[in-house]
């Protein structure tokens, strides 16, 4: 297993020669990037045809969760899990997004802790300056190849991390974002040969307070046949690239 940030051309040329071996588990990999572009350059060569989809964490999007009853006001607290079907925003999946600091629920647009911080539309973990430890968790259903989330005000150190799980709760991997991942609407997208179950992100337990203003999914799973062809495609153009 492997997770690298990767360029644009790297992202293709990798993606599609481990998708080609991914037929063993062994040889599963999983990528990350900071550009969305590449992001979505490594998803497509991983999966014939994928989609791409968008949640921003606004209050008519929100108003779609299960346990929120109507499109909330600023400074709503949510509680701590917001279930998102796929009857309800359209999207071609179902996700589950989960508070993991004991105590913390989900907070739409904050204006107590530190009024304009958080605003607008942006999902934070429990109030600013009340709960710091920011780790929250998402699972799909189905599982996908490629996730993203934009991440606003974190203040990375090494002690952070992305776990990617895929099925019976395997761990696929585990990333360590960049050191540069900071300030408002940072992307960080993460790519796999297998499928994706549920991602972690276990924030460090100092005074920095996270958002979340995006989650963009790759969907939908693919076929094994159209995985393959669509790896062979993407390797055998870059190899025709490297070779003219
Ligand atoms: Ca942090
Ligand atoms: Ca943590
Ligand atoms: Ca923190
Ligand atoms: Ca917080």
């Amino acid at each position: 297993m492997i997770a690298r940030r990767l360029g644009f051309e790297w992202a293709w040329m990798a993606a599609a020669a481990f998708a080609i071996g991914s037929a063993e588990p062994s040889r599963s990999a999983t990528f990350m990037f900071t550009d969305q572009a590449a992001f979505e350059a490594s998803a497509s060569a991983i999966v014939s045809g994928v989609v791409f989809e968008e949640f921003a964490f606004t209050s008519a999007n929100l108003g779609l969760a299960t346990e929120v009853a109507v499109p909330p006001s600023t400074d709503s607290d949510l509680g701590p899990s917001l279930t998102l079907a796929d009857s309800a925003t359209g999207l071609g999946l179902d996700f589950q997004l989960t508070s993991q600091q004991a105590g913390a629920s989900f907070i739409f647009d904050d204006a107590v802790g530190n009024p304009g911080f958080f605003q607008p539309n942006v999902l934070s973990v429990g109030r600013v300056n009340s709960f710091e430890d920011d780790d929250w968790e998402v699972a799909f259903s189905p599982g996908i190849r490629a996730f993203g989330f934009l991440l606003v005000n974190n203040d990375f150190n090494t002690m952070e991390t992305v776990q990617v799980f895929g099925e019976g709760g395997l761990l696929l991997d585990t990333v360590v974002p960049p050191a540069d991942s900071t300030g408002a609407n940072f992307f960080v997208g993460i790519t796999s040969t297998e499928s994706i179950l549920r991602i972690a992100f276990d924030e460090d337990i100092g005074g920095d307070d996270i958002g979340l203003s995006a989650f963009f999914f790759g969907a939908p799973e693919p076929g094994s046949a159209a995985l393959l062809v669509s790896a062979g495609c993407a390797l055998w153009l870059l190899l025709r690239r490297a070779w003219s």
